[in-house]
């Protein structure tokens, strides 16, 4: 059986940290693609020159041409730019819409066959516009930001608890912003709901409160610290089980930007919602319950996302 081929558009921090992790989990060749020259060719090749201290056969390419990605079977976006002090955030979006607008031009020419994965901000509007300017299934074309925001959460959790991260569930769900939505009431230790835990003296409503507000701002923390950049490890690893779960068809059900046609009564419109990732993509959208207050949350959040998809609009009428 040959390779897979793992395309990463965008080999700047995220992307190198993909390359990495994909060609040392051997989950295929990899193909780094960046308009600035010799960046990702020199993280290609360092990343290569580790393979026989740690035992990995992939291959490893840097590029600029596009070509290169030809046939990929995943393609992972990270292209374009992060705010900068004195952006506004109109600005970021109108950078990053045009990069997605070559990014689609340039997968749908050279593999319209591969799941492609957005991670470039502002997440569920960039996706959404990736979708229509590559004209890939919807299906084929999802965002990354729940896995990470989850895995957040999951880490608060088990620190609080003294537990393993493995023993934590958590669902965030909605935009990937302030707006996000953690659902207190499906995350569980071992199965067990939180309002549970809280019942059972194990922790008090105010520290959950405390550790769903601390994941919302998760990302904002990360670039309190860095200073020069954002998050890029965790990213990169949800990413990664994004596009495991597809090659291997593991069918994960994870969080996940994905394109509604009617589910949650919304349609035409990107947004953090479970669902099954295998072989065919986004197999299933998972619709959960949500009560009162999760609904208004959930509302709120679908607000803001819609309110960057009227910008990307008015940036480009031809969406
Ligand atoms: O949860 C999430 N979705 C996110 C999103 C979590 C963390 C960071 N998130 C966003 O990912 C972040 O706001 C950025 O929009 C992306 C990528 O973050 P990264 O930290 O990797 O950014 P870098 O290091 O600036 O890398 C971007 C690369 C850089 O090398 C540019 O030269 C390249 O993108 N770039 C392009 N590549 C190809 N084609 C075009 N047009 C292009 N423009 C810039």
């Amino acid at each position: 059986m040959a390779r897979k081929k793992i395309a990463l558009i965008g080999a700047g921090m995220i992307g190198g940290t993909l390359a990495h992790i994909a060609a040392q989990k051997e989950l295929g060749d990899v193909v780094l693609f960046d308009i600035a020259e010799g960046i990702p060719e020199g993280k290609g090749l360092d990343i290569a020159e580790s393979s026989p201290i740690d035992g990995y056969d992939s291959r490893l390419k840097g590029t600029q041409d596009y070509k290169d990605i030809a046939g990929a079977d995943v393609c992972i976006v990270t292209a374009g730019v992060a705010r900068k002090p004195g952006m506004s955030r109109d600005d970021l979006l109108g950078i990053n819409l045009k990069v997605m607008k070559s990014v689609g031009e340039g997968i749908k020419a050279h593999a319209p066959n591969a799941l492609v994965i957005c991670i470039t901000n502002p997440l569920d509007a960039m996706v959404w516009a990736l979708q229509k300017f590559s004209g890939l299934p919807e299906n084929k074309v999802l965002g990354m930001a729940g896995i990470l925001d989850s895995a957040r959460f999951r880490y608060f959790l088990a620190e609080e608890f003294d537990v393993s991260v493995e023993s934590v569930t958590a669902f965030v769900l909605g935009g990937h912003g302030d707006t996000m939505v953690p659902l207190v009431r499906y995350s569980t230790v071992a199965g067990i709901p939180l309002p549970d835990l809280v019942e059972m003296g194990w922790t008090s409503q105010d520290k959950i409160d405390a550790i769903v507000e601390r994941t919302r701002k998760g990302g904002g923390e990360i670039v309190g610290l860095l200073k020069t950049g954002s998050a890029y490890y965790a990213p990169a690893a949800s990413a990664i089980q994004m596009a495991e779960s597809y090659i291997k068809d593991k069918k994960l059900v994870v969080p996940c930007a994905a394109k509604l046609s009617g589910q949650y009564g919304l349609k035409d419109l990107y947004v953090g919602v479970p669902i099954v990732l295998g072989a065919d993509g986004c197999e299933r959208i998972v619709e959960v319950k949500f009560n009162p207050d999760e609904k208004e949350m959930f509302d709120n959040s679908v607000a803001a996302v819609k309110e960057l998809m009227e910008a990307c609009v008015k940036l480009d009428p031809s969406l």
